[in-house]
């Protein structure tokens, strides 16, 4: 729950109100909620089966069936693919298929698949400022939805301090490395987020892949019954 940034404007109708006049949306008498985005980024220092670790992108790709040997004309295939630098590992989210995991390349299940957990984005959203507009220079960290550095004590926070000084060349492979997750949501308001704003929620899910040698669950107790007086359920 928050409060709307409120703009003061003479419209008390939207029928006043001149194209490309308002950057906002009247919600009231003189009151404009302007839009405007909101970045979340969060600072998931994984350490899977340890501290070294590597980023690894599972790309889906369409091949075309040559020939006319089967009645097929297309199938899909996987590649696996290790970001070696920083400059490998920046992500926007939605625009291909691509799986995202951090693996410890050291640590094989019985298989041989690395040992991993999968980042399943929820919602993100691009910027929709051009790239050298100034606020969009100094928030470049929301440029992509995923970007991987290797683990420094002095970066704590995606915006600063020191926000222009990424250079990218800076190994990640299979050391202990740092995924930082942007997510977000443009916000144009509506008469509902004024005056106060209601909660809006969103996320990402950590989820194991090859990192358990079966599922996890077959090992778990099945549930006993549970009575009481005024009802029969399993817990
Ligand atoms: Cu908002």
């Amino acid at each position: 729950m928050g409060i709307l940034g409120i703009k003061g404007t003479s419209y008390t109708h939207v029928d006043e109100i001149k194209e490309d006049d308002a950057f906002g949306t009247l919600l009231a008498d003189n009151s404009i909620g302007v839009h405007h985005d909101h970045y979340l980024t969060y600072h998931l220092d994984l350490d899977i089966d340890g501290e070294a670790n590597s980023f690894m992108m599972t790309n889906l790709e369409t091949v075309r069936v040559k020939g006319e040997s089967s009645g097929r004309k297309s199938y899909w295939k996987v590649s696996h693919e290790t970001a070696k630098t920083e400059g490998d590992a920046r992500i926007k989210v939605g625009l291909k298929a691509c799986e995202l995991a951090i693996v410890n390349p050291n640590k094989k299940t019985k298989p041989g698949n690395k040992i991993g957990y999968r980042l399943i984005p929820d919602s993100v959203a691009h910027p929709l400022l051009v790239a050298d507009d100034y606020p969009q220079i100094r928030g470049a960290f929301t440029n992509y939805n995923v970007m991987v550095t290797p683990y420094n004590k002095s970066e704590k926070w995606a915006g600063g301090l020191y926000a222009n000084q990424v250079e990218l060349v800076l190994s990640i492979e299979n050391k202990d490395i740092v995924l930082w997750h942007t997510v977000g949501i443009h916000h144009v308001p509506c008469q509902e987020d004024f005056p106060i704003m209601p909660t809006l929620s969103g996320g990402f899910e950590l989820r194991p892949t090859n990192f358990f040698e079966r599922n996890p669950v077959l090992k778990a107790k099945p549930p006993k019954p549970f009575t009481n007086q005024h009802c029969t359920s399993y817990h």
